[in-house]
């Protein structure tokens, strides 16, 4: 059977206490001992033993208690290895395994590999599974001693550290835990180290391991990494547990990072950052991921999923938990804006398309494909919302109920909506449907003004409706809560914030006794994960813009009049003047903080506008939406362009480099500033820019502005000639080439790229920089030609038998493909077809392609 059910949940019958695992670590021939020690759930009722093992790992012996059994009870199938009842008794037994596998034949990047001579592990989701025989599943948790056998200088692996010697270390992790936390490093690394110590007292050593060369890239990620063992403690009362807390970087990846207990795993771009090679984006994510797996060591390891169908129990909270981090440590508005963008931008965008799931899915048939912005950032939008209902205080109870009743545990998205009804009495049977539906609600708002003389009322009618999605074809409504405000004719606040609780599929609220008909700042901090639509003139939007007290709905309010110039622009109707009036006022306004201006200034990104038009039953025209987006770039750059000279002047930033907020805020200020005057001045001040900066915001930021405008050769074969050894450098060189090409080009300087022999295309972060480059580029992507789709296409077939779930990850770029023309259409479902036909295809590709063309 192919597809997985979460109503097929069943226990698994044994109870496995404790597992040690022996490694005689070879590049192609690592031998690998393993005992379990297992209780058999109902002795009176034997059952089969079931093991999961990949077809790489080699059986070479087996017993039970020591006696090897029966040949006939034992069985190999495909992924799995079988016991017979019949061979095991009706006691705790041990049950030990020799195996053999081939770290340096997996280019898969799942289980035991070799990322530039050091072995490395990734386990979650079913890695494990290729390094020895094992129920492989996240509800079966022990506690793990592992030996190390190897002549590398440094051998690391869960827990504390209880042996060393010469050629061997030991590891013993007292925390039970599934396989997928398991985790083995061996290489020849360095540390930078450092320690904290716990508010209980006790003091943990630190250490973040690099290669040798690397140690002076890796200061920022020991300083994130302190910050967010200290904000866990006062934010949410959680202390570290173990003696060590390491962290290694790794080259080849297919995550971001890997939460194993203990000793985290992490994409080198996710560690390594120095100011003349990463940006102030780089600076800020790492800060976040290095926050978020720590995090995880309470909301993911001591309490765990009981199935992989409850992943955005561990994901989306840990998600919803580094973004309250990332508030506290730098603005809390800025990053709302940014968490909302990347919703709109990545998750709208899958919500409303083939792919569409709910956060928590209830069949899959390879989990690796469920690692999406659905679960991850709607399973953070969704714990958000709850919190808006319960209250803050309301929150802390259930969250303090939730480690106190399930520490331990394998739980499940019941277990934590009981935690809140337990803690707050309140039902959330309606509330689950976030959990089991998929499909982004739209809600409609009206508004209804009757003056009176004890004052007017304001009466405020929603309705909600979601359309139907792949497999969900009704949608009942929603608890939905709509924060709204109200400001005066004279811009002032005349309502405070008010959460509304929309329950039914439609539903008014009334305000009265007010003085003068105001303007309503709804779903204000974008208090649930919808589109609102609302009938509102460019007047009022430029009025919010100015006045509304809610830094999120202000942004959004300036974007919903960009949008409604762009949307305009781009089906042949001009509209803008209103925007470019209220940009001008909002450059000027030196109060305002130049983060949230940048964001501000920042037009919508051409994906956006798509994904807007089509919500509205439009056909997206990628090449009419770039014209339109260039043009009023321009109108805005000449409209303004005294005032934009001035501020780029202005926003300059002084003295040695500095990754804080504040730096960053005006960096980010002028730079989009430079973009837009990058239209006026020919490219003189990116040039300029580029040769003085002696950081990789400004010179990325400048080389972006240069190549949009057709020009930027010297400086990308400047970049090439200086970083040609700096992979993560060299990253972002192959990215920003398709990013930011001409549309037309787009495809063909992506193929040009993939010729070149540094396009080490086996490296994950290779590949996604150059074929996620391309589809960053909408109307590159989607050239009217199918030179995009097809590039995409090639490379998906020629990954996929090397590394599935990189070929099945990176053809999401297709999922958005029924919203465009009938041409565009067939040759995007040629391409698909082409993939879909391929011999011996991945379960991976196969499911992610299916889905999309059903
Ligand atoms: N490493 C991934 C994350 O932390 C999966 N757990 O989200
Ligand atoms: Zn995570």
């Amino acid at each position: 059977q192919t597809v997985r059910y979460l109503a097929d949940y069943r226990p698994y019958p044994f109870v496995l206490s404790a597992t040690r695992m022996t490694f005689d670590l070879h590049p192609t021939a690592t031998r690998v001992r393993t005992a379990l020690s297992m209780v058999p759930r109902d002795p009176g009722a034997p059952q089969d033993l079931v093991l999961d093992g990949g077809k790489g790992v080699e059986l070479l012996s087996l017993t039970i208690d020591g006696q090897a059994p029966d040949t006939a009870h034992v069985s190999r199938q495909d992924e799995t290895l079988t016991v017979a009842a019949a061979a095991l008794p009706p006691h705790p037994f041990l049950l030990e395994t020799a195996v053999q596998i081939d770290p340096s034949a997996n280019t898969a990047f799942e289980g035991l590999y070799i990322s530039n001579g050091m072995f490395c592990t990734q386990c979650e989701a079913e890695g494990f599974r290729h390094i020895t025989f094992y129920p492989d599943r996240p509800d079966v948790m022990a506690t793990f001693h592992v030996t190390i056998d190897s002549d590398l200088p440094v051998l690391l692996s869960n827990g504390n550290p209880v042996g060393q010697s010469q050629g061997r270390a030991e590891w013993h992790d007292p925390w039970p835990k599934p396989s997928y936390l398991f985790a083995l490093v061996a290489g020849d690394l360095v540390a930078v180290s450092d320690s904290f110590t716990t508010r209980s007292g006790r003091r943990v050593a630190l250490n973040v391991w690099v290669r040798p060369g690397d140690g002076d890239r890796a200061g920022f990620a020991m300083e994130s990494l302190i910050k967010s063992m200290k904000w866990d403690e006062d934010v949410y009362g959680r202390e570290y547990d173990l003696d060590v807390f390491n962290i290694v970087a790794v080259d080849d990846f297919n995550m971001g990072a890997m939460e194993n207990k203990g000793l985290n795993i992490f994409n080198s771009k996710l560690v390594l950052a120095s100011p003349e090679t990463a940006t102030d984006t780089d600076y800020e994510r790492i800060e976040a991921v290095i926050a978020h797996e720590y995090f995880h060591n309470w909301t993911g390891n001591r309490i765990t999923c009981r199935d992989w169908f409850q992943l955005c129990l561990k994901e989306g909270l840990t998600v919803f938990r580094d973004q309250q981090f990332t508030s506290d440590m730098r603005s809390a508005a800025v990053k709302r804006i940014e968490d909302v963008q990347a919703l709109r931008s990545r998750q709208f965008r899958e919500d409303g398309g083939p792919l569409a799931h709910p956060p928590r899915p209830d069949r899959y048939e390879e989990i690796n494909n469920f690692y999406t912005a659905t679960v991850y950032e709607k399973g953070a939008e969704v714990i958000g919302m709850l919190k808006r209902l319960v209250g803050d205080d309301g929150y802390r109870r259930a969250l303090d109920l939730y480690f106190d009743r399930h520490d331990g545990d394998a739980a499940t998205i019941e277990d934590w909506l009981k935690v809140f009804e337990d803690a707050t009495g309140r039902d959330l049977t309606q509330f689950k449907r976030w959990y089991t539906d998929a499909g982004t609600p739209r809600l409609t708002m009206a508004e209804d003004w009757q003056a009176g003389k004890a004052g007017g009322t304001l009466t405020l009618t929603f309705t909600q409706d979601t359309p139907p999605t792949p497999g969900q074809s009704d949608k009942p409504p929603r608890v939905i809560p709509i924060a709204v405000g109200l400001i005066g004719p004279n811009g002032d606040e005349v309502a405070a914030t008010r959460v509304l609780e929309m329950t039914e599929a439609r539903q008014s609220f009334a305000f009265d006794g007010l003085g003068a008909r105001p303007v309503v700042s709804a779903l204000r901090g974008f208090s649930a994960p919808v589109m609102l639509s609302r009938p509102l003139d460019d007047a009022t939007r430029a009025f919010l813009l100015a006045h509304d007290t809610d830094p999120f709905a202000r942004w959004e309010a300036g974007r919903d009049l960009a949008l409604s110039a762009l949307t305009a622009a781009a089906q042949g109707q001009s509209a803008d003047g209103d925007y470019i009036e209220a940009v001008g006022r909002l450059i000027a306004d030196e109060s305002a903080d130049p983060a949230f201006r940048a964001l501000c200034l920042n037009l919508p990104g051409e994906e956006e506008i798509a994904t807007r038009l089509s919500a509205d039953g439009t056909i997206p025209d990628p090449d009419a939406i770039h014209a339109a987006r260039e043009a009023l770039a321009r109108r805005i750059a000449e409209t303004h362009l005294d005032l934009l000279s001035g501020l780029y002047d202005v926003m300059t930033v002084a003295g040695p480099y500095r990754p804080d907020a504040a730096d960053a805020a005006r960096r980010s200020l002028r730079n989009a500033v430079l973009a837009l005057l990058t239209r006026i001045d020919g490219g003189e001040r990116a040039e300029i820019l580029f040769g003085v900066a002696g950081n990789m915001t400004e010179r990325m930021a400048a080389l972006t502005a240069l190549l949009r405008r057709g020009r930027g050769q010297t400086e990308l074969a400047a970049l090439r000639d200086e970083f040609a050894d700096n992979r993560l450098v060299m990253d972002k060189w192959f990215a920003i080439q398709p990013m930011a090409a001409p549309p037309a080009q787009a495809a063909q300087i992506a193929r040009t790229l993939s010729q070149r022999k540094d396009f080490d295309w086996k490296n994950p972060n290779r590949f996604r920089a150059l074929l996620g480059g391309l589809s960053a580029n909408h109307a590159g992507f989607h050239a009217a030609d199918g030179s995009g789709y097809d590039f995409t296409a090639d490379w998906l077939l020629r990954m996929d038998p090397v590394n599935p779930q990189i070929a099945a990850r990176m053809s999401t770029a297709f999922e958005t493909w029924t919203r465009y023309d009938p041409a565009r259409r067939a040759k995007a479902l040629g391409a698909l077809e082409r993939i879909a036909s391929a011999d011996g295809l991945s379960r991976n590709t196969r499911e992610m392609v299916s889905r999309m063309i059903a």
